[in-house]
């Protein structure tokens, strides 16, 4: 089984390069951004929650998304692997994840972290804040603290894989092509 953490700071291009990973290795994609979205756009209880702290830049509490990703892995129990895109994004979430995955007899095969700086992500979101539609993409002050957010509580993420010898950096800087290729040439050393 392949599955890979795809890691990174809002905007570092975790869902454009999932994507390129998808049609590649015909992995299951595993979004938190989007179970979230999607649970806003039904309205649901815990949407209504989500939407209020995503618009505040905060992270949505861990076990609701914890909760969330242990309804997917058991509802693909046939899956040649899995991507998760943005989770997971504490300490908590990653210890629970390899939890969650030992009792299914897996594990993370890799970390892939891509390295964006933030005057970069600032300029990424706030174009994508244009046409998306999205309300925690419109205002650069939200924007910062999303930033914020990850500094403080994602980035010790990769400290927990990187003690486990799954670390892998890559530039996140460059064309959509290039970062893909880089990425490619990471999974196929495991
Ligand atoms: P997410 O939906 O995970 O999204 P993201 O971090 O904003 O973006 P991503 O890195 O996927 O960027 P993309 O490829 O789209 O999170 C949203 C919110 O949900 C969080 O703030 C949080 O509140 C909540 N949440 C989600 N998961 C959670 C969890 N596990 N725990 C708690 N809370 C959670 O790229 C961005 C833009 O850059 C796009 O417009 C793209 O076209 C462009 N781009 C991509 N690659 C490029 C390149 N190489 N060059 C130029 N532009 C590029």
């Amino acid at each position: 089984m392949l599955n890979l953490v795809l890691f990174g700071p809002p905007g570092a291009g975790k869902g454009t390069q999932s994507k390129n990973l998808i049609d590649k290795y015909g992995l299951i994609h595993l979004s938190t951004g989007d179970l979230l979205r999607g649970e806003i756009a039904e309205g649901t209880e815990l949407g209504l929650e989500a939407k209020k702290l995503m618009d505040e830049g905060k992270l949505v509490p861990d076990a609701v998304v914890i909760g969330m990703i242990s309804h997917k892995l058991d509802a693909n129990k046939d899956a040649k692997g899995f991507i998760f895109d943005g989770f997971p994004r504490t300490v908590a979430q990653a210890a629970a994840l390899d939890e969650l995955l030992e009792s299914k007899g897996s594990s993370i095969t890799a970390m892939v972290a891509l390295e964006v700086n933030d005057n970069e992500l600032e300029h990424r979101l706030l174009l994508r804040g244009k046409d998306s539609g999205r309300s925690d993409d419109a205002n650069p002050e939200i924007i910062r603290k999303r930033i914020k957010e990850y500094n403080d509580k994602t980035a010790p993420v990769a400290d927990f894989y990187r003690g486990q010898d799954k670390f892998n950096s890559i530039n996140g800087i460059g064309s959509i092509d290039e970062i893909f290729a880089a990425i490619s040439e990471v999974t196929e050393k495991y």
